[in-house]
């Protein structure tokens, strides 16, 4: 978000122009790994197809994190008290790439739930521009950023986006996108004292278009199902897509 002449054209592409493969970071055992962790290898196909090995690519490990992954405590029962805790234990899968002056750490982790959870951490140094002021009193102008030590302007205003293409295979390869979405009834008999309440009405995207989203705006749970396969009850089998929180950006067309 600098419009000057040094900076208007800087739009980095990390993944498509620089590649998170080939920048693949070593990762240094017991600092960007735990002590229970195995390390593997990365490949990848140079320009002129020889092999390029990265040592030390992957790490996985098992997260203890003291967190709880399920319990409860029946007291529905007289003269009896039952509990019964099971500790959370994920598999982290993790790597690092390093783009200029960003390091960005990339987790999958994978928990008992069945849950999978995919995590991108940001690390390195700031991008910084020089400058000829030392403090802020002397700026009266757009900066674009902010000072922050002699001469030095770190860029405050950008976004980082991350995509993630998501190739299902739930039981098979024939997989449909389902919207939940959440729709207020309204009850009209004049039995219930309750005047509304909401249900869950299902919508399978027929097209890519109609699988559209604004992420974490619908009132929607987004699931991916096979609609070929059923539980014992009935129910297809499926996965259900969280989205984290997401920041809008204002668009800053022109
Ligand atoms: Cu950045």
């Amino acid at each position: 978000m600098d419009p000057t002449e040094e900076y208007y054209y800087k739009t980095f592409f990390d993944c498509g122009e620089f590649g998170f493969g080939q920048n693949a970071a070593s990762l240094v055992p017991l600092a960007d790994c735990p002590n229970n962790a195995v390390f593997m290898d990365g490949y990848y196909a140079a320009h002129d197809g020889s092999t390029v090995k990265v040592p030390n690519a992957f790490c996985i490990f098992e997260r203890h994190a003291g967190d709880i992954m399920w319990r409860h405590t029946e007291l529905g029962i007289p003269n009896r008290v039952i509990t019964e805790a099971r500790p959370e234990v994920s598999l982290v899968v993790r790597m690092v790439a390093t783009i200029g002056n960003y390091d960005h750490i990339i987790d999958w982790e994978f928990k008992p739930s069945g849950s999978i959870k995919a995590q991108v951490g940001l690390s390195g140094v700031l991008e910084v521009k020089s400058t000829t002021f030392t403090n802020v009193d002397q700026i009266n102008e757009e900066v674009y950023g902010t000072l922050l030590g002699d001469n030095t302007i770190g860029f405050k205003n950008h976004d980082h986006f991350l995509t993630y293409r998501l190739d299902l295979d739930i039981d098979g390869v024939a997989n449909s996108f389902v919207k939940q979405n959440l729709v207020t009834k309204h009850v009209n008999d004049e039995v219930s004292p309750r005047k509304s309440y909401w249900a869950v009405v299902s919508e399978t995207a027929k097209t890519e278009s109609e699988a559209k989203i604004r992420s974490g705006m619908a009132p929607s749970d987004l699931v991916i199902v096979n609609p070929n396969k059923k539980t014992k009850p009935g129910n297809h089998h499926g996965y259900r897509l969280i989205p984290g929180t997401a920041t809008h950006s204002p668009s800053a067309r022109g």
